[in-house]
């Protein structure tokens, strides 16, 4: 597939995802949505990449799902276009690569629920987030009632989801949303530095951690320590296992290969 509204860069294990079509704000249209689906999934199959920083072109992250494309949807259209956007928000989720949602300007409602299935969110501190739906005659519908609710607790996401409103890059970290802020010309180089980091350790440790996280939010406690024990489990039978605690026995730097 062509991408024609994305950027990948690739470098040192990172790749950096780049929505480009900074005229419209990064507005989620359909084709963006498939592009960026595509891309992904490439990413992940990728085993030089081990993880993945999500950002947008301009002054947003992304504002929204496309609003002059929706405006002309038939119903199966609406239906076909939400399949399409739960699909990519839910295959973040089965990614084993850790994606970091960079988020440099507006992330609003599409663009929100974009962000909040990422790993977690950097941002900088000119960032505005919200789910204005409300005044467009719709609600979240790519994951943000749940994916939202999940992070920050239900009065908080009521308040965001209720109104309307947006909220200052401050108020999003104070509330959870946001990990850390960042000024904008510095934000790219901590999401790298975060990003190297994750990448130096071992990567089928960290995908199975991801893993036993996502889905262990689905779950009971009982049930989340077990599947946790099991994916623990696992991880004896692997290379890195190997090198990571006989490494550490033998005072030197493990090197790990993700296997
Ligand atoms: N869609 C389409 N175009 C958009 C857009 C959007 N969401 N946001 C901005 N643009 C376009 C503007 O129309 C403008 O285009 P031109 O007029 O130049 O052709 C260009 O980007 C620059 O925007 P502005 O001139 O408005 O820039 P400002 O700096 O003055 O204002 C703004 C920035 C972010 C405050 C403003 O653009 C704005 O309010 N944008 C709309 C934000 C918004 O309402 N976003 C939520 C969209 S609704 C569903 C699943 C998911 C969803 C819906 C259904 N299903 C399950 C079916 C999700 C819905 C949404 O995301």
């Amino acid at each position: 597939m062509e991408l024609s509204q994305l950027l990948i860069e690739k470098k040192d294990g990172i790749a950096l995802l780049t929505i480009n079509s900074p005229k419209t704000l990064n507005a989620l249209n359909s084709k963006m949505l498939g592009e960026l689906e595509c891309a992904l999934y490439e990413l992940e199959l990728d085993a030089e990449v081990k993880v993945v920083i999500l950002t947008g072109a301009g002054k947003a992250f992304v504002a929204g799902a496309d609003i002059k494309e929706m405006a002309q949807m038939s119903a199966m259209e609406g239906q076909q276009f939400s399949r399409k956007g739960q699909r990519l928000m839910l295959f973040i989720d089965q990614m084993t690569k850790p994606v970091i949602a960079a988020v440099n300007g507006y992330a609003l409602g599409g663009g929100l629920e974009l962000a909040l299935a990422c790993d977690f969110i950097y941002a900088c501190v000119e960032s505005k987030f919200g789910f204005p739906e409300v005044t467009l005659g719709v609600m979240p519908g790519f994951g943000g009632t749940q994916n939202l609710a999940r992070r920050i607790g239900a009065a908080k996401a009521n308040e965001l989801i209720f109104t309307g409103k947006m909220i200052d890059a401050a108020k999003a970290e104070g509330w959870g949303i946001v990990n850390e802020l960042f000024a904008a010309e510095e934000l790219m180089d901590k999401a790298f530095k975060t990003a190297m980091q994750i990448a130096s350790v071992a990567s089928l440790a960290i995908g199975y951690a991801k893993d036993a996280i996502v889905h262990g939010l689905d779950m009971t406690r009982e049930d989340g320590f077990r599947y946790e024990a099991a994916l623990f489990g696992v991880l004896f039978a692997s290379e890195d296992q190997k090198e990571g605690m006989g490494a550490f026995v033998e005072k030197r730097k493990a090197v790990f290969k993700g296997e």
